[in-house]
């Protein structure tokens, strides 16, 4: 059975319906960031750039890095957009376009997020790299899924328990990042951490600036929240789409995060440009090294 034109869109030139690539367009290797103006600040460190393409939040470069073929692009804020990027990222290697069917043979992608995130604990500074070594969703898209056997939910039962979490919101999925990825990612000059992903920025990682929250004591209950002695490090807004759909359609994927804020502490960076700019650079290093 082919797939039909209203479930896997194609544009007039046979690429994918938002991404817009066609399947040669995209490397093996995938930098994803929240921001479209990202894209750019990573690969002009690349000795050639060969697609440059962007439709909507997607802003998307192909090009090389000391000899490695790697595709950067933004998926904008937020695990919705993940759904759509990832789908279509896999799409794009494990699809026959022409056919409509899925491939025989499977590709595995490398994914790799740089991102930025807020610190719930006093101990993880501003300016940190932290490197997700496994992730809980408060946004409830892997639910959508046949996902059941990649989920940690004795973790997700334990945390519903410790804080009290409402049944009105999205029952917490855990998931855990590439192994593989993160001995790689992971150094002296890291954070391993266990990140928290949500739906928003103010209200679903507890700020307040005119809306009241129903539980004020929310990103308290977080970080006190304990598994056999793990922790919640912090929040951000990408990390558990990125790892639940890459679980499923067989990719790899970690997520890099430069902590801009610590939302204990209540402080900011300095200089957030630059924090960004040194994540990316140790990134790219350690991609190739
Ligand atoms: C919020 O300001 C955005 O920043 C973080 C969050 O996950 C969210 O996307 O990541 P990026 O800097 O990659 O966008």
């Amino acid at each position: 059975m082919s797939i039909q034109a209203s479930e896997l869109i194609l544009n007039a030139d046979g690429s994918i319906y938002h991404l817009n690539l066609l399947p040669e367009d995209l490397a093996q290797t995938v930098i994803t960031v929240g921001d479209p103006e990202r894209v750019p600040k990573i690969t002009r460190h690349f000795s050639k750039i060969e697609v440059q393409k962007h439709k909507r939040e997607f802003n998307i470069h192909t090009g090389i890095y000391k000899g490695k073929r790697i595709t950067v692009m933004s998926t904008g804020m937020g695990t919705d957009n993940i759904d759509i990027a990832f789908t279509e990222l896999d799409a794009l290697v494990n699809i026959d376009f022409q056919k409509r069917k899925v491939k025989e043979n499977l590709t595995s992608l490398d994914i790799i997020r740089i991102g930025t995130t807020g610190s719930i604990q006093e101990d993880i500074p501003v300016d940190a790299f932290l490197v997700s070594e496994l992730v809980m969703g408060f946004d409830g898209l892997l639910h959508f899924y046949q996902s059941e056997q990649f989920l940690k939910e004795a973790i997700s039962e334990e945390f519903v328990k410790q804080t009290g979490w409402s049944s009105k919101k999205a029952f917490p999925y855990v998931v855990e990042g590439s192994p593989e990825l993160f001995e790689k990612m992971h150094s002296e000059e890291t954070v391993a951490g266990f990140t928290a992903t949500n739906i928003g920025f103010y209200g679903p990682q507890g700020r307040v600036l005119r809306l009241p929250i129903p539980d004020e004591k929310m990103n308290e209950k977080i970080a006190k929240f304990n598994y056999e002695g793990r922790r919640i490090t912090n929040l951000e807004m990408e990390t558990s789409g990125i790892y639940g759909m890459s679980k499923l359609l067989g990719h790899k994927a970690i997520s890099m995060n430069a902590v801009l804020a610590n939302r204990a502490t209540g402080e900011f960076t300095k200089d957030p440009s630059a924090l960004a700019d040194g994540l990316i650079e140790y990134t790219l290093d350690r991609i190739v090294s």
